[in-house]
């Protein structure tokens, strides 16, 4: 099982972002809330870190019980901004790895509902994961059942820096991370 996704701002899919392609119903993505950019912001210089740019995409993860994701690195983005993590829900266990390899060395932490993480500088290309969520773990005032994630990001992209449209054709679901 893998966690299921939407993007604002940007559709994510391997390897890069767009506006109009691979969603699941081939709308144009949905904008980025001017607030939620200004959180990703006020997070990154909580943790210390200058970004100039404004966060722009937001992708949006839930998790079932059953859902994880694999090791993998935020590498799309054209700006080295911090990547910030809000989590809802179900707690999870949140691997954060090294820079080089998807293995070992890494860390386990345990991500809860209201946390928000900020990695950057050294850390922003660090593998990453869900290898596990912690079912019925939720505050019940939130009536969530499940985790959700938003991963706050930089694309770094000009308005034309993404990938064209296909021509023809259905648009394509991109596969999510394994
Ligand atoms: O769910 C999480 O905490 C991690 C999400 C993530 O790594 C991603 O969306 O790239």
């Amino acid at each position: 099982m893998t966690a299921r996704q939407f993007c604002l701002g940007w559709h994510w899919y391997p390897y890069g972002y767009a506006r109009t392609v691979v969603d699941g119903d081939g709308a144009p993505v949905k904008a980025m809330p001017p607030w939620l950019a200004a959180l990703g912001a006020a997070a990154a210089e909580a943790a210390g870190h200058a970004v100039e740019d404004t966060y722009d995409i937001a992708l949006v993860n839930f998790y079932d019980a059953d859902a994880r994701m694999g090791m993998h690195r935020d590498s799309d983005e054209k700006s080295s901004a911090p990547v910030v993590s809000l989590s809802l829900g179900d707690t999870c266990v949140f691997r954060f790895g090294n820079t080089r390899t998807r293995t070992k060395p890494y860390t386990d932490v345990e991500l809860r509902s209201g946390d928000l993480l900020v990695f950057g500088g050294p850390s922003r290309l660090a593998y990453h994961g869900v290898p596990r969520v912690l079912p019925g773990t939720a505050p019940p005032e939130l009536g969530l059942t499940g985790r959700l994630n938003v991963t706050l990001r930089v694309s770094g992209l000009t308005e034309e820096g993404g990938p064209p449209a296909p021509a023809d054709g259905p648009p394509s679901r991109a596969p999510l991370k394994p």
